[in-house]
């Protein structure tokens, strides 16, 4: 990481912060200080007013009706498809398919492509560093085929042993999928590189972008996965809706996840045709009003603009990680070059739930726990780690809030 800088000058963290009403609550006669971003980010007014407006004056089902509600509706919802297309770079709106989340496009790719394309013999490749929605399917996926998953080691620091994974990659390896920043440690990983690496051996690439979404500029074309996977309530958005990208081809040539309604041409007894992309795995009636927010926290995000949130939350990292090492017994884990802005910490002699607990107390709110990430638990040796995530409308005098709590912690704890 690279020394403490200014805080960015141009950016208004105050005004951003009216738009984000719970900011402004308190919680146990405190200021809220949140800071369990990773888990979910707050809602800004653009998103909460947008779910109040489809709900008293455009509720209607997509897809289905003429009547003038269902077409608002309709174009509301395909309108997102736009804006993600942008947001993320894909080549079209095909390629866009609306999920639940992250967990259900890590799902969809393991079962639609996963059951058609993997055998016995094959490998799976993972990292060390993955969220359980990145492990377990595939675990899935192999216990269904006879297939193999391989773990990509990671450092002391976090960072994976590219070296290591460059001697798993063989002709055996059909799947890699990686997660674009860790959300127990923060490291962001070299998605390209690790892509280009995969390729090399004719695999595809499956990018969980749960913890990218919220912090980077997401340039799927460049990357050049096969599929890039998110959750909008970690970006601003709603929780329940979410994007699988897919690459056109791929998607095409994939069995539909699920069968239902809005997922067909036509159906009979004897055989059913599937929708064109990206319906055919749209099947049911989805999150209307949670697919339409989500495009809301897209478009709120690029009116400030994905750069100028990575750099703030970049100085706030830099601020934090600076201010929580000079607590005498912290430690923190995961010290990687290329972090988001997630700090997970562990004190000498307290557990991290009792951390949580105390700081609670003090209006602040951080994550403890293993943060779906045991086998990465496991790698350190630790139960469990307390973890500050930052948003964009986080600031230095939060840190400080958080230093003077984990000051008390320590104080109780002796
Ligand atoms: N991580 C956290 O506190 P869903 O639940 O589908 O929206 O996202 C799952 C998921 C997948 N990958 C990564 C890297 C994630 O961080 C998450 C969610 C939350 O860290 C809740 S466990």
């Amino acid at each position: 990481m690279t020394a403490l800088a200014p805080s960015p000058v141009m950016y208004d963290v105050e005004r951003i912060r009216r738009d984000f009403p719970i900011l402004s609550r308190s919680v146990h006669g405190k200021p809220l200080v949140y800071l369990d971003n990773a888990a979910t980010t707050q809602k800004p007014n653009a998103v909460i007013d947008r779910i109040v407006r489809y709900y008293r004056e455009e509720n209607a089902n997509v897809h289905r009706g003429v009547h003038y509600l269902s077409e608002i509706a309709t174009n509301a919802y395909e309108s997102v498809r736009t804006t993600v297309k942008k947001t993320i770079n894909a080549r079209s709106e095909k390629e866009i398919v609306f999920t639940g989340g992250t967990t259900e496009g890590i799902n969809l790719v393991a079962y639609a492509w996963g059951r058609k394309n993997v055998a016995a013999g094959d490998e799976i490749i993972i990292s060390a560093i993955e969220h359980h929605s990145d492990i377990v399917p595939w675990q899935m996926l192999c216990q269904a085929t006879g297939a193999t998953l391989r773990i990509i080691p990671v450092s002391d620091a976090g960072e994976l042993l590219l070296d290591e994974y460059a001697k798993l990659l063989s002709s055996r390896t059909k799947l890699v999928a990686v997660g674009h920043a860790s959300n127990a440690l923060g490291t962001i990983n070299p998605v390209k590189q690790i892509t280009e690496m995969a390729r090399a051996h004719g695999a595809i690439v499956v990018i969980d972008g749960a913890q990218g979404i919220p912090h980077l500029r997401i340039d799927v074309q460049d990357i050049d996965c096969d599929f890039y996977t998110f959750s909008a309530h970690k970006v601003y958005g709603p929780t329940g809706s979410g994007v699988l990208y897919g690459k056109e081809a791929l998607l095409e040539a994939m069995p539909p996840y699920e069968g239902g309604g809005d997922m067909i041409l036509s159906v009979s007894f004897e055989k059913t045709t599937y929708n064109a992309l990206p319906y055919k795995f749209e099947a049911g009636t989805p999150d209307i009003a949670g697919v339409i927010a989500m495009g809301a926290a897209l478009d709120y995000v690029a009116s400030i603009g994905v750069e100028n949130i990575a750099a703030h939350e970049h100085d706030l990292l830099l601020y934090a990680t600076a201010r929580l090492q000079e607590i005498d017994r912290l430690r923190i884990i995961g010290t990687a070059a290329h972090k988001a802005a997630v700090i997970s910490f562990v004190l000498e002699g307290v557990h991290p739930h009792d951390i949580g607990t105390i700081l609670d107390q003090e209006g602040i709110a951080i994550r403890t726990g293993h943060h779906c990430a045991q086998p990465l638990m496991l790698r350190y040796n630790i139960p469990a780690t307390g973890r500050a995530s930052f948003a964009m409308y986080n600031t230095r005098e939060e840190v400080d809030a958080l230093v003077a709590g984990i000051g008390k912690v320590l104080e109780v704890f002796g």
